[in-house]
């Protein structure tokens, strides 16, 4: 569905005024503002093909309808996003449930709707009607090595998908491990999963990335193969350069410091990207910014200092994507909510003064080095990141504008209300 641009451009109109009093008096404070709109303008966050339905749990899904019945359709509903927020340009597909069956259609679908394809996802933490052996004990880490080597091929497959459309990295996310003790040798399984990695490493194009992303808990419930960033960093670090860490916010244990995590893997230039979300308990995959806000800012203002620190381009060398579920949400309203606060923080984060900052570290004066990171994280930049969107030809207020032109609706006529997306 695409939404008429006189109306983007009349929206924006009666919000000008407005816009205008609030960005004037922020700009006020800022030194170099346009370099500012700059880097929040190049910042694109890719959006998972997974997440454009209504999630689940074990105790019930409740569809809200119009969901997208195919891949075409999860480009255009990403396409919409990224007319309205101009900072949503990618995709990130996850194999089987997104397979390209004509893959230059689909890339120039996407390209009509300005999007690349971010980091492919491969899956072998489900079983596939046609497959002949089963990951219920595993996949890299499985005792029998036909599994394993059926594990390794899918993800081959998964970066030729990858390849046809345009994408340069790889996230395995391995569901492995075990729910008793006793269960699992863990140094085999971490040597079968490692030697499992090497071969696909191995069958990696020169260009690409592999994304190793650990998870503490879930689906196994007494240990996980790649359950931490140590252990994912050990893998990483013997498999080469290509290989990084990924880190799902939600996949800590509580209380985990994020920022210390992020900082130390950033300066081991072994940080590949992150998959955005939040949580109270366990990989909630809620709202980005809806919980802890504030853990969000640290996050980025480590990725900030660290990136500057070894002068890369904030834009690019990282994989900024998001990877949530909404189980009570209009999913496109959560996308929207979510791209937001990513922005609004990013913002923040680029208005810490690292200078006084650095100062007061070296004097241990610990309070000035609070004041001065919430002086940023108490700083309202909405009319930075809205200025932003309006010189990348977006709107001013994209969640006002899905709702007044009842995109949800148009969707439900268009597609009916008992569809239901692939995903999770
Ligand atoms: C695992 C995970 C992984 C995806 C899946 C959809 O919890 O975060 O990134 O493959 O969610
Ligand atoms: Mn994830």
């Amino acid at each position: 569905m695409q939404i008429e641009k006189y109306k983007l451009e009349e929206h924006n109109h009666s919000l000008q005024k407005e816009h205008q009093r609030k960005f004037d008096f922020i700009a006020a404070d800022i030194k170099d503002v346009n370099g500012l709109l700059q880097k929040l303008i190049d910042f694109q966050v890719a959006i998972p093909s997974w997440a454009l339905g209504t999630g689940g749990t074990r105790f019930g899904r409740f569809p809200g309808g119009g969901e997208p019945r195919n891949l075409e359709e999860k480009i255009e509903d990403i396409g919409l996003l990224h007319a309205l927020n101009r900072s949503s340009g990618a995709i990130s597909l996850h194999i089987p449930w997104d397979i390209p069956e004509n893959a230059s259609h689909i890339k120039a679908l996407a390209a009509q709707n300005g999007l690349k394809f971010d980091a492919m996802n491969s899956n072998t933490f489900q079983d596939q009607p046609d497959q002949e052996l089963s990951y219920k004990y595993g996949s890299m880490q499985h005792v029998d090595k036909a599994v394993r080597k059926q594990a390794v091929d899918h993800n081959i497959e998964v970066v030729k998908y990858g390849l046809e459309l345009g994408s340069e990295s790889l996230t395995v996310w391995l569901s492995d491990g075990s729910c008793f003790p006793g269960q699992l040798n863990f140094r085999k399984a971490f040597q079968n999963t490692l030697e499992s990695l090497q071969e696909v490493y191995a069958a990696l194009p020169d260009h690409w990335k592999m994304f190793v992303e650990y998870k503490a808990f879930e689906p196994n419930f007494y240990s996980t193969t790649v359950g931490d960033w140590g252990q994912s960093l050990l893998y990483t670090s013997k498999l080469g350069k290509k290989a990084y860490t990924l880190v799902d916010l939600g996949h800590h244990l509580p209380n985990a410091n994020i920022e210390q995590i992020v900082a130390l893997l950033l300066m081991e230039g072994k940080l590949g990207g992150f998959h955005f979300n939040d949580s109270k308990y366990g990989d909630d995959d809620l709202t980005v910014g809806s919980i802890k806000p504030y853990q969000l800012f640290l996050i980025f203002n480590e990725l900030v200092e660290g990136m500057d620190a070894k002068d890369m381009n904030h834009a690019t060398d990282l994989g900024w994507m998001i990877d949530a579920s909404h189980n009570v949400k209009d999913p496109l309203e959560d996308l929207l909510q979510s791209v937001e606060a990513i922005m609004i923080t990013y913002a923040q984060a680029l208005l810490v003064d690292r200078k006084r900052l650095a100062e007061a570290q070296n004097n241990n004066d610990v309070v000035t080095a609070q004041e001065i990171l919430q002086q940023a994280f108490r700083t309202d930049v909405r009319a930075l990141v809205a200025e932003a969107r309006l010189r990348s030809g977006g709107v001013l207020n994209p969640l006002s504008v899905y709702r007044s032109e009842k995109v949800r609706e148009s969707l439900i006529k268009q597609r009916g209300s008992k569809t239901v997306a692939t995903g999770l």
